[in-house]
């Protein structure tokens, strides 16, 4: 049983040539329909942008801030493209301000960032750096100035390098814990929305096992799986410490890129075999923390190599959730079948269509089919798409344009299908797109752009591009056209 992700691509990743007829009827009915094809989206959806400390922030030694794994990954030969760091990135650090002027002139009402835990906590633990409390809350006073709700990551990756062991360590769970609760009783007079991590495969299978990310191991499936554990451990006790340390009604979440399985086709057993997948597909992360244990089908599967655990990881691991949230980008296609799942993955053609990052394959039903599949299985009391956007080869041209229509084509289709979940009543209560700023791609370095502003990274300079403006006018209308 293997989990998909989408940087899998190549290897698992797989769709099927059925749905390379996604979305080919929308032009036809803007043209002949141009007054239906306008989607409103219902009234107090939240519209934002999303970003990570790492990818924007810079200033890696300035002020206190400890390093990360993801600081010393970057500056080991031969691990990222180019050899390219996160070390000054887009200067957020010293820039927040002016990106919050972008984020204003978008016009969203809200923000997803991540919190260096090494800024906060230089050795992962022990004892706190005031300097970097102050400029977090330096940063959400200056987006709450703008009426613009933070929605705060604790941990977007940068794992301190300090802690031994890092995630194979059962400590790290801990230690995340106590910084948890240090945020929690910080922030929590200004902040009412935390996610606790981001993307478990990422910093998990793609850093232990597979070795593509920091800290660049490729741990045998054993030990490899005890760090997962680790990573969904750490989530758990992040949610007690938070609960514990915030007013009520702070919201809990977090933040997973729960592979997205779709239907071949929109017939009864495909849909039911997309509902089978979801569960079986995203057991060792969201299905755990949905149902409070491990599926006995991912015990089985792992035998001898299952993680190890105490009764109490799972009550914790289980905490209940205020929302959960969906960094969704591409398609997995899954048909039914007669094997003893259920299910079984399609395979691309070579011809399936990509965006300017091989693995983001196109099918922009994913948005709905994530939510639709989560929803069903599990009933989360809430949804936010927190992560959604393209990388694109964007050209800014002399007159200082950037003509992304492809980057436009993309968030429009998507959210066409996310309004479908929004019609259908599923309880989606805002979309943060990925992202405000080209930043570091991590592994690709900055040679992959996503943001709705062009950086130049030589001079700072940030440049609104075409989806920019089209973002914008999203917003204002609380509808796609
Ligand atoms: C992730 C992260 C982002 C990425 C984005 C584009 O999903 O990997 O949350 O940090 O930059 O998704 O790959």
């Amino acid at each position: 049983m293997s989990v998909m992700s989408r940087r899998q691509f190549g290897k698992t990743m797989a769709v099927s040539a059925a749905a390379g007829l996604a979305g080919t009827a929308l032009p036809h009915l803007a043209l002949s329909q141009p007054h239906a094809s306008r989607l409103e989206f219902s009234k107090g959806f939240l519209w934002g942008c999303a970003t990570a400390s790492y990818q924007i922030e810079g200033a890696a030694t300035e002020d206190g801030r400890g390093p990360s794994v993801w600081d010393t990954f970057s500056h080991t030969p031969g691990k990222t493209y180019n050899g390219e760091t996160g070390d000054v990135a887009d200067d957020s650090y010293h820039r927040y301000k002016e990106d919050v002027a972008l984020l204003h002139d978008l016009g969203v009402s809200t923000y997803r960032m991540s919190i260096s835990w090494s800024r906060i906590f230089p050795e992962g633990k022990g004892k706190p750096n005031p300097k970097g409390l102050d400029y977090y809350q330096r940063v959400v006073d200056e987006l709450l100035a703008h009426n613009i709700t933070p929605y705060i990551t604790l941990f977007h990756w940068d794992l301190p390098q300090a802690l031994p062991g890092g995630w194979q360590s059962r400590d790290t769970s801990y230690a995340f814990a106590d910084y948890a609760a240090y945020i929690g009783k910080h922030l929590s007079d200004r902040v009412h929305h935390f996610m606790t991590t981001n993307e478990f495969t990422c910093f998990t299978d793609l850093g232990y096992r597979e070795g593509r990310f920091a800290p660049g191991l490729k741990l045998a499936a054993g030990p490899a799986n005890q760090v997962r554990h680790h990573g969904i451990l750490a989530h758990g006790l992040g949610v007690q410490a938070l609960r514990a340390n915030t007013p009520s009604g702070t919201q809990i979440g977090l933040a997973e890129n729960a592979t997205v399985f779709v239907p071949v086709i929109e017939t009864e057993e495909h849909l039911k075999a997309a509902q089978r997948a979801t569960r079986i597909g995203n057991a060792p992360f969201l299905t755990t923390l949905m149902e409070g244990q491990y599926p006995a089908e991912y015990l089985a599967h792992e035998g001898a190599n299952a993680p190890k655990f105490e009764a109490a990881d799972m009550k914790a691991i289980g905490s209940p959730l205020d929302f959960v949230g969906l960094n969704v980008y591409t398609p997995t296609y899954v048909r039914a079948d007669d094997s003893p799942m259920g299910f079984a993955v399609e395979h691309a053609p070579s011809s399936y269509p990509h965006m300017a990052s091989p693995w983001l394959t196109i099918g922009p039903e994913c948005i709905y089919w994530g939510v639709r599949n989560v929803c069903d299985l599990w009933k989360p009391k809430g949804i936010y798409i927190t992560e959604n956007g393209t990388s694109s080869d964007d050209v800014l041209t002399p007159s200082g344009h950037v003509e992304d229509t492809d980057r436009v084509m993309y968030l429009r289709n998507h959210l066409t299908h996310l309004h479908r979940a929004v019609s259908e009543d599923y309880p989606v209560k805002g979309y943060f797109l990925w992202s405000l700023l080209d930043n570091f791609e991590w592994a690709d370095g900055y040679s992959k752009r996503f943001g709705l502003h062009y950086v130049d990274f030589k001079t700072q300079k940030r440049t609104p591009k075409l989806s920019a403006r089209w973002y914008r006018e999203v917003i204002a209308n609380n509808a796609v056209e």
